[in-house]
């Protein structure tokens, strides 16, 4: 019970790693608040998910691109859950395309959702956490990706080092509040926003056999390490980075 009768938020929670990460921290013993986009069926089998867990929950449907949906976000969260104690920024896009001839709408785009989503919704949670008065803590799905290059990610790589800069920074500037900010690197873990770029049998096999321990991550793989980052387990842990990736960035040669 890491997360015992916390409220935990978290963005991009009705699938893959989010929703993975909304259910692990009920079973630690938080109640939880997810924010989902366009996707209310599976939204409502999370909530459900959590309730079955014994824990509240609430969805809210918004674009974390917009600002407005953070302060929206917040503010309904705290109506249902009363309060924040824990904050993932989890939502993010990967529309994998060549550098060459990138549109110019899929790099604002991703540049939208990763990069300025994770910022206006930390920025909202960390005033909700600023004015409770007793500290918090947040963790942001970075990726290996921020530290490694993709062929077709040049959009997407960038926001992912953006997200753990954001998360130094944050742990700068909100650590007088008593606010921990650190990030996952998450290496390839088998969801959605993969599931095209891994249908090439010959890529999923050159990905895996990559990995050290031989297999491509699951959505739980990353679940239970945002819950340690965010329980007092962590509480001497701020502005660091946490590499997720079955030893696949030490795999050089
Ligand atoms: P996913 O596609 O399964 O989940 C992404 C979630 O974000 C979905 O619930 C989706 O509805 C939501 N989302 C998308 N656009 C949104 C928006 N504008 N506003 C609010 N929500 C939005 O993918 P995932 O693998 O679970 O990705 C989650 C995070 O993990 C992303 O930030 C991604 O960059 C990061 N990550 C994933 C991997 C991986 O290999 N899967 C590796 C490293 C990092
Ligand atoms: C991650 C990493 C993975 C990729 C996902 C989309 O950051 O690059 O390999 O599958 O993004």
């Amino acid at each position: 019970m890491l997360l015992e009768n916390k409220v935990v938020l978290i963005t991009g929670a009705s699938r893959g790693i989010g929703r993975a990460t909304a259910i692990e921290a009920a079973r630690q013993g938080a109640d939880v608040a997810i924010n989902t986009f366009r996707d209310a069926e599976a939204a409502a089998d999370v909530v459900a998910e959590i309730e079955r867990l014994g824990r509240r929950a609430v969805a809210v449907d918004g674009d974390v691109a917009l600002p407005d949906s953070a302060a929206d976000f917040i503010d309904r969260s705290v109506q249902a859950l009363g309060r924040v104690d824990v904050f993932v920024s989890n939502a993010g896009i990967c529309p994998f395309h060549a550098f060459l001839d990138m549109p110019v709408e899929t790099l604002r785009r991703t540049m939208e959702v990763n990069l300025h989503g994770a910022y206006f919704m930390t920025q909202a949670a960390a005033n909700q956490m600023v004015k409770q008065g007793d500290g918090g803590a947040i963790v942001a799905i970075s990726s290996i990706s921020a530290l490694v290059g993709g062929e077709m990610q040049t959009h997407y790589t960038p926001t992912k080092a953006g997200v753990h800069s954001l998360m130094q920074s944050c742990a700068v500037a909100l650590g007088q509040y008593g606010i921990r900010c650190n990030s996952v690197l998450p290496g390839t873990i088998a969801t959605d926003i993969n599931k095209d770029d891994l249908s090439d049998p010959a890529k999923r096999t050159y990905m895996e056999g990559r990995i050290p321990l031989g297999r491509l991550g699951r959505p739980e793989d990353i679940a239970s390490v945002v819950a340690f980052l965010a329980s007092d387990m962590a509480g001497y842990m701020s502005g660091a980075a946490l590499l997720v990736d079955g030893g696949a960035f030490a795999n050089f040669q």
